[in-house]
């Protein structure tokens, strides 16, 4: 999750009774990359500004419309407020996309080919339209279901001409992948800027395999993964471990190769020479053993900190936790894998 709390969220009845595993976000006002919910200045991300002119970011295409500069001059654009380095109500000279039919509206569409899977976070800036137009966004997953819709009443303020204030900031994020952002509104031809999107490696580059030991409690302890292991990333790739013994010591190990041989009543997933991350204590409820405990693991730190000499870019990694379980035969717990390559 993001540091910043989504703000206003509409999410259709039938989605509110799916899975829910998706967070959408907006509208929020809008003036530069610091009103984004997501780190979009970080190596982790791309941003579309539009400012060469161009929707050339990698791995993404829009359905209809154009970069507004090919076809439109002077302050009839609407960019994003900053782009023209100053924070002022309007942007001279600066350059976004813009679709003539708001009603229909743009799509745009990530290709996971190019970018080796698809993103997990993913937002754009609705600019302009007609007066009052209220717009609405929506996302669509890897098999093209809607994650959910946003929508903004009436935003469209009655200018034209490059104002800001009105400005909206709409975005998503789902574990699963993001196929598809859609905005469209009531009113008018449509401009939206700074199109963002997080670089995909945790999708492509991270997969959960092996099996699980079941504990002693009936639990079978789950690895699992938040961010991307990257060796530039400004935030972390915390290796998790959950449905866990409370209050037992563990650890993730990692090696070099994948596994599933016999081990302590459960399988090593990890292939030998296999190398040991930090002692943890599990956590969770206080009173007699249940599966409330759980560990998590900065990787990115164990990367960027040079811990291991081969644990660089492109390398493949696969990661177990073991921990204490002391009414197993063994005294011990097995979690299953996670294999991931770390990215630049
Ligand atoms: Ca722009
Ligand atoms: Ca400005
Ligand atoms: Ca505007
Ligand atoms: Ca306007």
């Amino acid at each position: 999750m993001s540091a910043k709390a989504p703000l206003t969220v509409l999410v259709s009845l039938a989605l509110a009774l799916s899975a829910g595993a998706q967070t959408l976000y907006g509208p929020t006002p809008y003036l530069s990359p610091a009103d984004s919910p997501f780190p979009v200045l970080t190596p982790q991300w791309v941003l579309e500004d539009f400012e060469d002119g161009l929707l050339n970011v990698p791995g993404v295409s829009a359905s209809a419309g154009y970069v507004t500069s090919t076809h439109f001059s002077g302050s009839i654009i609407d960019s994003v407020d900053a782009d023209d380095g100053v924070i002022n109500g309007a942007c001279a000279g600066g350059d976004s996309y813009f679709y003539g039919s708001g009603g229909v509206g743009i799509i745009f569409t990530f290709d996971a080919a190019v970018l080796g899977g698809l993103p997990r976070k993913a937002g754009l800036v609705w600019t302009d339209g007609g007066t009052g137009t209220s717009v609405t966004f929506e996302a669509f997953d890897a098999n093209g279901a809607s994650l959910g819709q946003v929508l903004a009443p009436n935003v469209g303020d009655g200018s034209n001409n490059g104002t800001t204030a009105e400005d909206r900031f709409f975005g998503v994020e789902h574990a699963a992948g993001i196929k598809q952002l859609k905005i469209r509104h009531s009113a008018g031809g449509i401009e939206v800027d700074h199109l963002q999107y997080e670089r995909p490696c945790g999708v492509s580059a991270a997969s959960i395999y092996c099996t699980a030991k079941t504990n002693s409690q009936g639990c079978a302890p789950q690895i699992g993964y938040d961010g991307c292991p990257s060796a530039s990333s400004t935030s972390a790739f915390r290796i998790t471990c959950s449905q866990v013994l409370n209050n037992k010591s563990g650890l993730m190990f990692y090696g070099y190769g994948q596994l599933a041989a016999p081990f302590q009543g459960g399988f090593l997933c990890v292939q030998p020479p296999t190398r040991r991350t930090t002692i943890q204590s599990s956590g969770g409820n206080a009173g007699p053993d249940d599966c409330s405990g759980q560990y998590s693991f900065d990787m990115r730190n164990w990367i960027q900190s040079n811990q291991d000499p081969n644990l660089v870019v492109g390398a493949t990694a696969y990661a177990q936790y073991w921990m204490r379980d002391p009414s197993s035969a063994s005294t011990t717990g097995l979690s299953n894998g996670l294999g991931f390559t770390v990215m630049p």
